[in-house]
């Protein structure tokens, strides 16, 4: 048994590559930080919108405060072990009706990161199912290298490249219902996706804590920003990003921008071509 992860979770995260779902906080509290978020974009829509839903744990307290949340560390813990830091986050949003999707990738892909052995909670703050365009993933498949990824730039496709790898078997594809409140945990090189959200009426919000990196771990690519998490990840090279007290000062907005740039810089690399986001 993990602090949080029961051995059955800890071996299905091992052969699947995935475990699902986590309880991380109550609905009325998960539903309660949608509620933040809501305010949040009312009063700073640049902010949380584009370019800026990658990083906004670095200039939003409450979003660093979901990042570092006890339960989500202790899951992490008992998949990496002691020490692992914080590389990003990314919050995933699907407004109802919309036709934004993500293709079947490996996130490890253009992280350039090594070990691939990276873990990405995501905590839904919304349902998250079959309707609103849930996460699916397809079991066993970090056991397999880098598959080959086409950069289709797809016009709805929520990645950076629009990567996407092909001859995926969808009917293999197990959906990650969640409820708000709860979360999944993924492997770096798990192969998965998600289709649009078909709800009229419901937003489908995921926070993507993208990823936690064991000790050790080397950015082969651009900066090697990493926040501390838990235990010892000290290296040469590695640049502490700070994290916020207030919403919004100069300093957390300089750490996001200084964070995003570098983002655009390792997963973009090689690219022919840049999105804004
Ligand atoms: O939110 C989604 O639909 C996809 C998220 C994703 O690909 C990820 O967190 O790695």
């Amino acid at each position: 048994m993990g602090k949080v992860l029961s051995q059955q979770q800890i071996q299905a995260y091992q052969e699947e590559g995935f475990v699902s779902p986590v309880e991380v906080m109550s609905e009325d509290e998960a539903l309660s930080y949608g509620k933040r978020l809501q305010a949040a974009e009312a009063l700073y829509p640049a902010d949380l919108s584009g370019v800026n839903r990658n990083n906004p744990h670095l200039c939003f307290k409450f979003l660093d405060e979901l990042a570092y949340h006890p339960r989500v560390l202790d899951a992490v813990e008992d998949l990496l072990g002691p020490s692992f830091s914080l590389w990003g986050s990314v919050l995933f949003i699907k407004e109802p009706s919309s036709s934004h999707f993500v293709s079947w990738h490996q996130d490890a892909t253009y992280m350039c990161i090594t070990p691939r052995n990276f873990v990405t909670p995501w905590i839904a703050l919304t349902h998250s199912n079959q309707h609103t365009g849930c996460m699916s993933m397809i079991p066993g498949s970090h056991l397999n290298d880098i598959q080959p990824h086409k950069d289709t730039y797809g016009q709805d496709n929520i990645l950076t490249r629009g990567q996407e790898v092909s001859n995926v078997d969808p009917s293999l594809a197990i959906n990650l219902i969640l409820k708000p409140g709860q979360m999944s945990l993924h492997h770096a090189m798990t192969i998965h996706g998600s289709q649009p959200n078909q709800s009229q009426h419901q937003r489908r919000i995921g926070f993507a804590l993208q990823s936690f990196m064991p000790a050790g771990a080397t950015q082969n690519v651009g900066q090697n920003n990493w926040s501390p998490a838990r235990g010892n990840c000290a290296q040469d090279g590695h640049n502490y990003l700070a994290r916020p007290n207030t919403d919004m000062d100069t300093k957390g907005i300089t750490e996001r921008d200084k964070s995003n740039q570098n983002f655009s810089d390792i997963l973009y690399h090689g690219a022919k071509t840049k999105r804004d986001y």
